[in-house]
């Protein structure tokens, strides 16, 4: 072939190539995000066949040795002008596909952001931590400090250093779990009355509430648990008398259930205290009728109480006869039952969250 029949051969090309590019633009203009796929495997074919090593233009730029040395250049410009407008051709509409692509990407990956969002069940602070929470931020607030001790007590500190001997016939009073003869699962915090005295090593002010878990061999019922929380109160100091307690255990009541509920104290009997007494709250599921949580008597035991024995004093290294103390020990399982009106003890551990999300903020 001479140079004007390569030169037609290749306008041909060019000619065809742009008419394809053409059609490829005009699809690309009407397609849609999910065709661009099909597009760009129409473009791959199209680099192939015009500007691959196969296409025409390369088999006609392989002529070109056939040409004069004048001729040859002539060609070779055009082969390069041709390619160079080809190639420029090619990667403006993959340009333009990729820029598809990405808008392809961007809406499968969209949020809505008006979709409401899904609504993660929130816990709540068990009844019976917040109300444990509740009577420390009492304490706390008339000055107390918070002491906690173990489940696992010595029977010395958990009856005998609170004048209860091996024999006493008051340790009848709590049925214990006993793990060795000497090791217990503690009945009451009053375990924790000694232990602090001893750290006090005589000093005083005493001011302490010591809030955990205890255990007895109790029948479970309405207002009895084999396992429970106390929370016990010590003060030690000089002159401290019976209306100390008293008013501190007003106090208490009117902080927890407010001015009306009617509170009454009873005498009552401990080793460790003497005088001893133990304090009720008016029932609040019969409102004092009588009913199988008050056991028809209108009233709920919420803690015992007394003026420390001069025994315990001394047993725990103060001097009796300079100074005085008082001490009580509160159950919160009754106090919750009474505040929140739950009727039956058992409620409180059974983890329904009918009973429980009622107490979500
Ligand atoms: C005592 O445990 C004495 N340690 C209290 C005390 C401390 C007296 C300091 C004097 C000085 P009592 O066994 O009564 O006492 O229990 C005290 C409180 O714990 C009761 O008033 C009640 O509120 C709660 N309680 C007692 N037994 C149970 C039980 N089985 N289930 C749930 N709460 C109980």
């Amino acid at each position: 072939m001479d140079l004007a029949e390569l030169e037609a051969a290749i306008n041909k090309v060019r000619g065809l190539a742009k008419e394809q590019m053409q059609q490829l633009e005009d699809d690309l203009r009407q397609a849609k995000l999910e065709s661009v796929g099909e597009l760009r495997r129409r473009l791959d074919e199209w680099r192939v066949s015009h500007l691959g090593k196969k296409s025409q233009l390369q088999q006609v730029s392989r002529q070109m040795s056939d040409l004069s040395k004048e001729e040859r250049p002539k060609l070779g410009s055009l082969v390069n002008q041709t390619k160079a407008e080809l190639e420029a051709q090619h990667d403006r509409l993959e340009e333009r596909l990729s820029a598809l692509f990405r808008q392809q990407q961007f809406a499968s990956e969209t949020l809505d952001i008006t979709l409401p969002g899904r609504r993660h069940p929130l816990g709540s602070v068990h009844p019976i931590t917040r109300i444990i929470g509740e009577i420390e931020d009492v304490f706390l607030g008339m000055g107390y400090e918070i002491v906690e001790g173990t489940e696992i007590e010595t029977d010395e500190y958990n009856f005998e250093k609170l004048n209860l001997p091996k024999d006493h016939p008051a340790r009848d009073m709590q049925d214990t779990f006993y793990i060795t003869e000497e090791l217990l699962l503690r009945t009451q915090t009053s375990a924790m009355q000694v232990r602090t005295m001893e750290r006090m090593k005589g000093k005083v002010p005493v001011r302490v509430i010591a809030p955990g878990r205890v255990y007895r061999r109790d029948e479970d019922d309405a207002t009895h648990s084999h396992a429970f929380n106390q929370i016990e109160g010590l003060v030690v100091d000089e002159g401290i008398r019976m209306s100390d307690l008293k008013g501190t255990l007003e106090l208490f009541a009117r902080a927890i259930f407010g001015p009306d509920q009617e509170v009454r104290r009873l005498p009552s009997f401990f080793p460790f205290t003497e005088p001893s007494a133990e304090v009720d709250v008016r029932c609040t599921v019969c409102g004092g009728a009588g009913c199988r949580v008050c056991k028809e008597t209108g009233w709920i035991e919420i803690l015992g109480a007394g003026m420390v024995h001069p025994n315990v004093l001394e047993f725990a290294g103060y001097d009796s006869k300079k100074v005085s103390g008082f001490a009580f020990g509160l159950g919160p399982e009754r106090v919750a039952m009474l505040k929140y009106g739950i009727e039956d003890i058992r409620l409180l551990y059974q983890n329904d969250l009918r009973l429980l999300s009622q107490f979500a903020r």
